[in-house]
């Protein structure tokens, strides 16, 4: 089934090539996917398209003013009423995978991106359903966060990644973060591929992949390790790293 995005933003311009390149504008091609962009100015209906104003109660910057946005949002919810309005905001709830996998399962998106110093009070009250950050700093709009939303959300629509790929397969699914990759040359001025990659054994590939994804984790990202699903094997692998370790063996790796 198709997913809809209407995005809602002073610049339409910001998503015509990052959305059209590579796999998105395959599953654009595909019609896995449509992507809409919608100018608020073109809401407003003042003689100028005023769309912000000085704050009340005075303070540095500009508010988007409630009119254009209001008129912008019924305009693309007329559409599709059952549509969620979401907001891009450092106030809103992480963006993780799992809430990437939740809002793939909706059929119809609305996002709106702030400018300046963010939206009427107003706009939350009357018509957002959901808050969304994609990280704990502040960017010059909500362009570029909806581009991130929307990349990490179609890749969980079926068929947008190669039909042998599916996004549940990612490491990240898994709750370990990926293990390393190598492809030729085996020799690179002297830095080798480790020698079982080479070897054809594929339950020692398996497991040696497991444990370098286990390592790399428990290393770089120790709090994912505690809502990761581990075996028993999992288990036995962290202790031969954690020994290796003590022992002196591999330090940090380099953060690439
Ligand atoms: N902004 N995650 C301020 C963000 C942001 C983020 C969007 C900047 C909203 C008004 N959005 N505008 N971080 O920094 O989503």
């Amino acid at each position: 089934m198709k997913m809809r995005f209407d995005i809602l933003t002073l610049f339409p311009g910001m998503f015509s090539s990052p959305l059209q390149e590579s796999i998105l504008g395959k599953a654009i091609e595909k019609g896995l996917l449509q992507i809409r962009t919608i100018n608020i100015r073109d809401y407003s209906q003042d003689k100028h398209q005023v769309v912000d104003d000085t704050p009340y109660g005075g303070g540095q910057g500009m508010v988007m003013k409630v009119e254009p946005i209001a008129r912008a949002i019924e305009s693309a919810k007329s559409q599709n009423p059952s549509a969620r309005i979401i907001y891009l905001t450092p106030q809103g709830k992480p963006l993780n995978q799992d809430l990437a996998r939740r809002l793939s399962t909706q059929l119809h998106l609305i996002l709106l991106c702030g400018r300046y110093e963010g939206v009427d009070e107003r706009v939350r009250e009357l018509f957002i359903d959901e808050e969304i950050s994609i990280g704990d700093y502040v960017l010059t709009g909500g362009e570029l966060a909806a581009m991130v939303l929307i990349d990490a959300v179609s890749r969980f629509i079926p068929g947008v990644l190669g039909s042998d790929r599916s996004a549940e397969e990612d490491s990240f699914f898994n709750s370990l973060l990926e293990y390393p990759q190598y492809t030729r040359p085996s020799d690179f001025r002297g830095s080798c591929v480790p020698e079982v990659l080479l070897s054809g054994n594929h339950s020692a590939i398996s497991e040696w992949r497991r444990k370098e994804a286990l390592r790399r984790t428990s290393l770089r990202r120790p709090d994912l390790l505690t809502k990761a699903n581990l075996s028993e094997e999992d288990r036995k692998l962290l202790k031969e790293i954690q020994h290796g370790n003590s022992i002196g063996h591999r330090g940090l790796p380099n953060t690439d």
